[in-house]
């Protein structure tokens, strides 16, 4: 389906048929990279999207002089239904400065200290969960398990909102709607002439309806509860009108797209980081003994273990794990930077002033800078030291710039100490032998991993 040819400024182009996209556009793009190296362009209709993935390339868009965040044709699609939330405000919105000072506080390595409590309570519904598996012997869904708890765990410790995943045989329909929001956000670019979409829009607009209806939810929960929350998202926000000026404070209307946002972005991606984790640690027997034993360290064989905040720096390599695994799979697997300037990219490829080009990030993840066998997972890669010896534009998968993932710190202090518990506990049973399907709904998860679990004895 695609073709290659001659461009004027020396950029391969692979025309891609709207009826040639793939279910898995991103992984089609990384095949694209493949065959036509770390600089092309993907044309769909008359549209256009310069792909980029080399460390010296994804070096010179990093340099925040000269790029920014762009929003991509896909954000843009996100805009509907999380209109100027953090993720998707354009860099010169006063939104996006007001909304980033508000909430910046809430995210320094510090605050996390507040969210513990909340995440370990989370982290203690999985464990009563597959204590019931290990009981009864049944399997279980990873990324749905996952999903589960960090939607209860965003909830809890943004909002104080009890999501209640794991009462429930089902997803919350919060997580079905959201998907579909997150797919059709990802399809619209490539609709064909002359067909008509009313149904999809109209599906489409019932599921951010949906989305907005829980936001409703969780903010009269708080104001009924009639407590202020404090510290946490919601407090921050609400309380930036009380205490503001009328100029400082975030109105109500954006408010409402942060709420929407930070329940999306503060636990999609990590859910997909977790499976990942799990999925490599079932596959490597060295690296799963490795995460025990650093475990065992802290916590003995005590069967009910109580991390406590400062137990979770102390698990280095379970952090490598995750690390790695967002290397191979960064759940958020592009970002777009716009040229700020007419630029000369990597001195051959002409960019205009406000050009997007779109970072592939797990290409990137895959650049020779990563040594000659990119695609072994391998947590050594992510010692201090290794760290220290290889240039910080090799790693992005928290994107770039001031403009990076605000969330950071809260996903991995949330899933380093999840990783850390489930092994110490259980024994994790390949019953299917699985093989990695990589599943997109815009972001990135495995597909049908399935496992069955054992008690882990002192033995293990
Ligand atoms: Mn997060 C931005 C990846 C967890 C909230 N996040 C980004 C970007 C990437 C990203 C990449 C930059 C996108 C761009 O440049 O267009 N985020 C992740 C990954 C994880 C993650 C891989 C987990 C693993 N993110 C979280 C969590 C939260 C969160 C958890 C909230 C609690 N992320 C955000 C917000 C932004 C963002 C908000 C937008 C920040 C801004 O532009 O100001």
């Amino acid at each position: 389906h695609t073709a290659e040819r001659a461009a004027a400024d020396g950029i391969p182009v692979a025309d891609v048929t709207a009826a040639g996209l793939t279910a898995t556009p991103l992984q089609q793009a990384m095949d694209l990279a493949r065959v036509h190296g770390p600089a092309f362009r993907r044309r769909l209709g008359d549209r256009e999207t310069l792909f980029v993935s080399s460390l010296d390339l994804v070096t010179e868009l990093a340099d925040e002089n000269r790029f920014a965040k762009g929003v991509s044709v896909v954000l843009e699609n996100v805009r509907e239904f999380a209109g100027d939330g953090l993720f998707t405000a354009y860099n010169d919105e006063p939104n996006w400065a007001k909304a980033h000072e508000v909430l910046m506080p809430a995210f320094a390595l510090g605050s996390m200290r507040t969210y513990h409590p909340a995440m370990l309570k989370v982290a203690r519904r999985v464990m009563a969960s597959w204590d019931r598996r290990v009981a009864d012997g049944s399997t279980l869904d990873v990324a749905e398990d996952m999903t589960r708890m960090t939607l209860d765990t965003i909830g809890l410790a943004g909002f104080g909102f009890d999501f209640g995943s794991f009462a429930r045989d089902t997803p919350h329909p919060f997580v079905e709607s959201m998907v579909r929001c997150l797919q059709w956000s990802g399809a619209k670019f490539a609709r064909e002439a002359g067909v008509d979409y009313s149904a999809e829009d109209a599906a489409f607009r019932a599921d951010a309806d949906y989305l907005a209806s829980v936001v409703d939810e969780v903010i009269a929960a708080r104001t009924a509860s009639g407590e202020s929350g404090d510290d946490d998202l919601l407090g921050l926000m609400l309380g930036s009108r009380e205490r503001g000026d009328g100029e400082q404070g975030l109105d109500l209307a954006n408010i409402r797209n942060q709420v929407i946002t930070f329940l999306i972005a503060g636990h999609e991606t990590t859910s997909g980081a977790l499976s990942f984790a799990l999925y490599y640690l079932l596959k490597d027997p060295a690296a799963l003994r490795l995460v025990q034993r650093e475990a065992d360290e802290l916590w003995g064989d005590a069967p009910e273990p109580d991390p406590s905040f400062e137990d979770i720096a102390r698990l280095p390599y379970t952090r490598q794990v995750l690390n790695e695994a967002l290397r191979l799979w960064p759940t958020a697997a592009a970002f777009t930077r716009q040229a700020q300037e007419d630029i000369l990219l990597g001195g051959r490829h002409p960019l205009k002033k406000g050009d997007l080009v779109t970072v592939l990030t797990p290409m990137l993840h895959r650049d020779p800078a990563w040594g000659d066998n990119p695609e072994l997972f391998d947590p050594s890669r992510f010692t201090p030291q290794a760290e220290a010896a290889r240039s910080p534009h090799a790693y992005k998968p928290f994107g770039t710039g001031e403009r990076a993932c605000i969330g950071r710190q809260f996903a991995l202090h949330e899933a380093t100490m999840l990783l850390a518990l489930l092994v110490h506990r259980y024994r994790l049973i390949d019953h299917t032998d699985y093989r990695l399907r990589v599943k997109e709904t815009l972001t990135l998860k495995p597909e049908g991993f399935t496992l069955a679990l054992a008690a882990r004895t002192p033995a293990d």
